[in-house]
């Protein structure tokens, strides 16, 4: 059985992790499929924006605790356990939503923050449980997380362990918003197709700059963002927005 459900609702690309014995847990067969359908759409020029959830009970519980109990520190080390997770969602250029009910623990908080917008439903909760297994996040939990928390929240959960639910998540700004859990993939999958609808590239761009905001420092940022904003110039959808802007009428994007 796929590990992963994939779907089309108009220009939105759904992606379901799909192992309910193991609460989704981040198996290598699970990872490779995920980053494959991920390219898949990123490719696909009918689709604008990727959701990313889980069912409806649960995102992802981690890595696969039985796989790693398995790796030796060698075998870990040669092969980059799990790297390509990270690489994989990084060279992602079209939106990633992640959308979270119940748990997202582990590697599972981490997938979540790999996303670029999070939308929660309201019995959704966020962990970073390694220290009770005698290990560390490895998947960006220790730095991720102080950026979108800071630093004594986020030191709060990796030492100890504790779960924060979803309206703590949301005050904390680790999620864009907190749903009613059966309202929030309807509310998530309308966000992704009003983005969809918005010039590909543009919002390529925006993407971006974004995302640079977490690498670079202030002045490099400003540039950075200076550089694409002078190149989104260069758009015919960009002539297309002001033109339609200034005469009054619904633009029409051609993606280019
Ligand atoms: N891996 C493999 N199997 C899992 C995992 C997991 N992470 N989590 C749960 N399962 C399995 C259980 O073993 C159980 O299987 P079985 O029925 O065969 O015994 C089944 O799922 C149901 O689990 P529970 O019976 O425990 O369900 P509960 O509702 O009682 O509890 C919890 C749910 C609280 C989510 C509990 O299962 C739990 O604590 N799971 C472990 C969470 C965890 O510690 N995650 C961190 C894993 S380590 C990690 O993620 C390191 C990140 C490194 C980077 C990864 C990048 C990809």
């Amino acid at each position: 059985m796929s590990s992963i459900l994939t779907e089309r609702s108009g220009k939105v690309g759904i992606i379901r992790l799909n192992r309910p014995k193991a609460l989704n847990a981040l198996s290598l067969a699970l990872v490779e499929e995920l980053v494959e359908a991920l390219r898949g759409f990123d490719k696909d020029s009918d689709v604008g924006a990727i959701i990313l959830t889980g069912s409806d009970t649960v995102f992802c519980a981690g890595a696969d605790i039985k796989e790693q109990k398995e790796l030796s520190f060698v075998q870990a080390y040669s092969a980059d356990y799990l790297k390509n997770l990270n690489d994989g969602l990084s060279s992602i250029h079209k939106p990633v939503i992640g959308v979270i009910n119940g748990y997202a623990l582990g590697g599972g908080c981490e997938l979540a923050m790999m996303c670029d917008i999070l939308y929660a439903g309201d019995k959704a909760k966020f962990g970073q449980p390694e220290i009770k297994l005698g290990t560390i996040p490895g998947a960006g939990g220790t730095q991720r997380l102080i950026r979108a928390i800071g630093k004594s929240k986020a030191m709060h959960m990796i030492l100890t362990g504790e779960m924060i639910d979803a309206s703590e998540a949301e005050v904390a700004g680790l999620v864009a918003k907190v749903l009613p859990a059966d309202q929030v993939l309807g509310f998530s999958i309308e966000r992704a197709q009003k983005i969809a609808g918005f010039s590909f590239p543009v919002v390529a761009m925006a993407k971006e700059a974004v995302n640079e905001a977490e690498e670079l420092n202030l002045q490099t940022g400003l540039h950075f963002e200076r550089r694409l904003y002078h190149a989104s110039f260069a758009l015919k959808d960009h002539e297309e927005g002001f033109g339609a802007f200034l005469g009054k009428r619904d633009p029409q994007w051609i993606n280019q």
